[in-house]
């Protein structure tokens, strides 16, 4: 563990924007090692008083769809206007060396040179559920540095759109000019989550489509169930190369944060969201340590073949593995 004295030299360095002192914590936050986990619990319980103060906002779209072109031109829009903005990539399909999100960093040049800026990538280290969570507490570090806005973006993959609004205020999904009727095999369950729906590439050859893909997902919105006080989710398009609709998409965000802080819906979104994720890292820490019993581990694997066998039934096969996990805690 660092001596006090050193974590407050950090705590310092970091509240007051140190772009270097927020990547080693970040780092420090990834890091799988036990050690390092606790001492980056130590880190973020000074930080924490200090964080809430950024407007949190997921983004999430196919590959190609645009969304690394959006972030720097929304970026760069946002930092003339005087935010302070934070990037972090979410991508469970990348790896440290090979991923996409690394290629990314070196395409949002601008953007990464920007001094208002910090963009970090996170690598994909076991499963999504933990990528998302310490992406959760890098978020909050970020916002013990300053920083104004927090951009959370994600690949399109399965559970990864569910993660990454978990932990946002608003989430906006990302879709390109085109798809037409089956509005580009976007599940139901992902339109459900967006707060705001960004039809991309509007210009050039496209901008006709463009308007059409708006029109299209506008109507299909409208059907959508939506969630109870949030405000109604908008449909808007932008292009990022002629850096167009960008503003619109900032004053449509603003006004969205404005009607969940005026309801009292941000304070309580926010904590049923903080406690969701205690109850998914409960959760995690129970199988975690299920499946570390070397006792447990042979008698599930006796059961689940009695159960693919259908001699056991699955949910006297679960009783026996709990079972067998309260004996063998019992013991020490
Ligand atoms: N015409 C046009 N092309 C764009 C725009 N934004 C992105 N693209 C192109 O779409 C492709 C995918 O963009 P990218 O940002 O890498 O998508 P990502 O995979 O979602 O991050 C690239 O070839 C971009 O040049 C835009 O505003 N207009
Ligand atoms: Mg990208």
């Amino acid at each position: 563990m660092a001596s006090e004295a050193s974590r407050l030299e950090n705590v310092e360095k970091i509240l007051s924007g140190d772009r270097r002192a927020l990547a080693r914590a970040i780092t420090l936050i990834e890091s799988a090692r036990e050690d390092h986990q606790a001492e980056a619990q130590a880190l973020l319980e000074k930080l924490l008083p200090h964080s809430g103060n950024a407007v949190r906002i997921g983004i999430s779209g196919s590959p190609g769809v645009g969304k690394s072109t959006f972030i720097e031109a929304f970026g760069l829009y946002l930092t003339a206007i005087g935010k302070r903005l934070a990037v972090l990539a979410v991508d469970p399909s990348s790896t440290l060396s090979g991923g996409s999100i690394l290629g990314d960093k070196t395409r949002m040049e601008r953007l990464a040179r920007a001094p208002s800026v910090f963009i970090r990538p996170s690598p994909a280290a076991g499963a999504l559920g933990g990528v998302a969570r310490r992406t959760r507490e890098a978020m909050l570090a970020c916002e013990a540095a300053g920083f104004d806005v927090v951009l959370v973006e994600t690949v399109g993959v399965g559970q990864s759109e569910a993660a990454v609004a978990g932990l946002a205020d608003l989430f906006a999904l990302l879709v390109q000019p085109g798809g037409g009727d089956d509005l580009q095999g976007i599940k139901r369950g992902v339109m459900e989550l967006a707060d705001i729906i960004i039809v991309t590439k509007a210009d050039g050859a496209l901008r006709d489509l463009a308007r059409h893909t708006q029109s299209d997902y506008r109507s299909a919105m409208a059907l959508i169930r939506v969630q109870a006080k949030a405000p109604r989710p908008k449909v808007l398009s932008c292009s990022a190369a002629e850096e167009s609709g960008l503003e619109e998409i900032w004053r449509a965000i603003e006004s969205h944060n404005r009607a969940l802080v005026d309801s009292g819906e941000l304070a309580i979104k926010r904590k049923n969201q903080a406690v969701s994720w205690m109850w998914r890292e409960v959760e995690e820490r129970m199988m975690a340590a299920l499946r570390g019993e070397p006792g447990v581990a042979a008698l599930s694997q006796r059961l689940e073949a009695e159960v693919a066998a259908g001699s056991t039934t699955p949910a006297a096969a679960a009783a026996g593995i709990l079972a067998a996990f309260r004996r063998e805690k019992g013991e020490k």
